[in-house]
């Protein structure tokens, strides 16, 4: 990507029908280029940060549209440059000639995240808050939205700098004062280091740990619907949704390739799976759907497993349960006991230490409190403590996941050191590495590669 410092546009606003577009321009020709193609006010004369009322005309000097041009003067603007804001109508027209007017004008068309990149570039915010405005873009729950906010308002940056002063602060202090090949350290200092070691090791082990949560909340939580034909699967994943996404029949085999549906709950994307009744059959078919079910837990973040309570669970079905849990024994399984309607008195649940919830999904379809429990349960099982969690102490991001976890080996190298009494040089050379996993997440350090992998995947405009 071209970190030139010349002047680019672009349409900031999605196309399609709406009432207004904005289109951006940006760097040190931005108000001559928007002046010359501008019936109003003289841009060049006006105050920063004032907006003017006029029209945008094109290379032949036709009106193009009535606008709202803005401008921005440097460095109090988004971008750190001069910038100008044209809001226009919008639709698919009056947006791309007034792109093309400000092109014919003496502007460039930006490339992907190029504005963003600027504003890093000058200082209006750190690499963190960048990636923070493409996550707040691509957020397709509540809960990612308020982490990448967190993270763009820069209370997650925040965190990693004062982590990163103290260890810069370490490194001097070991490469100024001690030298371990010396019998007579001092003593308290070494404690002094030793527990500002732990301290950090700490501290990135919690991001670190934040990350499963990150990626939760990132993607989704995936959940796969399984269990015995006519167990209810297809009820349940329609109660959970809250719409007849799956076909419900008294047949059992019904459901045979997977069925998917997104719900958010309590500010999560939740993305469920119902799947073929898991049985031995001769029909083609369902056997290839069978297969498909069972391919498809391999790939869950929790598997729902509902049974008849009229049935309970048989042999089979507990043998398949304890099999699938010594193959995958991080895999979070709830038990639903469904059809509760149907019994009297509740039977003795065969758990397995499992969690189960007893409910009756067919009541959930007119009430969708029946299946609150299911809901509770998958909470408890992925999401635990997600409540609690400081959305500023969240890591989304898979590049900071392994920067941290770079940071954390180099301290733990230096805690080793520093246990088994090597010198000074080779402790200072531990805390130099991880000062500089901590610099890449923040931008403190960066090489061109990276930043250009990072801009591109904004959209062009932002
Ligand atoms: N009484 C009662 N019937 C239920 C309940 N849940 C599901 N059923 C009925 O059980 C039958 C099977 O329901 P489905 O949701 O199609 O079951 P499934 O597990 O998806 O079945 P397959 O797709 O064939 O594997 C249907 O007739 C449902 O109406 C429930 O809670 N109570
Ligand atoms: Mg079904």
């Amino acid at each position: 990507m071209s970190t030139r410092n010349d002047t680019i546009t672009a349409i900031a606003t999605a196309r399609g029908q709406a009432a207004l577009a904005i289109l951006r321009v940006s760097g040190p020709e931005a108000i001559a280029v928007a002046n010359r193609c501008f019936r109003g006010a003289d841009l060049p004369a006006v105050a920063s940060h004032t907006a003017h009322v006029g029209y945008l005309t094109d290379a032949e000097g036709q009106d193009i549209d009535q606008v709202v041009v803005t401008v921005f003067r440097a460095p109090k603007s988004a971008t750190g440059e001069d910038v100008v804001e044209v809001s226009c109508h919008g639709g698919d027209l009056a947006p791309q000639l007034i792109q093309q007017s400000l092109l014919d004008h003496g502007a460039r068309l930006a490339e992907p995240g190029e504005f963003t990149q600027r504003a890093f570039l000058n200082g209006k915010l750190d690499l963190a808050q960048a990636e923070a405005v493409a996550d707040l873009i691509h957020a397709s729950s509540t809960k990612a939205h308020r982490v990448s906010l967190s993270h763009l308002q820069g209370r997650y940056s925040e965190r990693l700098e004062a982590l990163r002063e103290e260890l810069l602060e370490l490194a001097a202090f070991v490469e100024l004062e001690l030298d371990f090949s010396e019998e007579d350290v001092a003593f308290a200092d070494r404690e002094r280091l030793e527990a500002l070691l732990q301290t950090s090791e700490r501290l990135l082990s919690e991001l670190l740990a934040s990350y499963r949560t990150g990626e939760l909340i990132r993607d989704g939580v995936r959940v796969v619907i399984g269990g015995r034909p006519n167990a209810g699967k297809s009820t349940l994943l329609n109660a959970l949704v809250g719409r007849d996404r799956a076909i419900v029949s008294p047949t059992p085999g019904t459901t045979r390739d997977a069925v998917e549906a997104e719900a958010e709950i309590d500010g999560l994307r939740y993305r469920f799976v119902d799947t073929a009744g898991l049985r031995e059959t001769s029909d083609a078919i369902e056997a290839e759907g069978v297969r498909r079910a069972e391919a498809s837990i391999e790939h869950s973040d929790v598997l729902l497993y509902v049974y008849d309570l009229t049935e309970g669970l048989d042999a089979a079905e507990h043998t398949f349960l304890q099999r699938l849990q010594a193959a995958h024994p991080t895999l979070p399984v709830v038990q639903v006991a469904n059809k509760a309607d149907l019994v009297e008195e509740e039977p003795p649940i065969q758990s397995d230490g499992r969690p189960t919830v007893v409910i009756s999904a067919e009541e959930g379809q007119r009430n969708t409190d029946a299946v609150a429990p299911v809901v509770s349960a998958l909470q408890d099982a992925v999401a635990e403590g997600l409540e609690d969690t400081d959305a500023s102490h969240v890591v989304m991001n898979q590049r900071h996941r392994q920067h941290l976890a770079s940071a954390r080996e180099a301290i733990q190298r230096a805690q080793q050191a520093l246990a088994g009494g090597a010198a000074g040089d080779m402790l200072a050379l531990d805390l130099r590495s991880a000062l500089h996993e901590l610099g890449a997440i923040t931008g403190a350090i960066t090489n061109e590669d990276v930043l250009d992998q990072i801009f591109s995947r904004f959209c062009i405009g932002k």
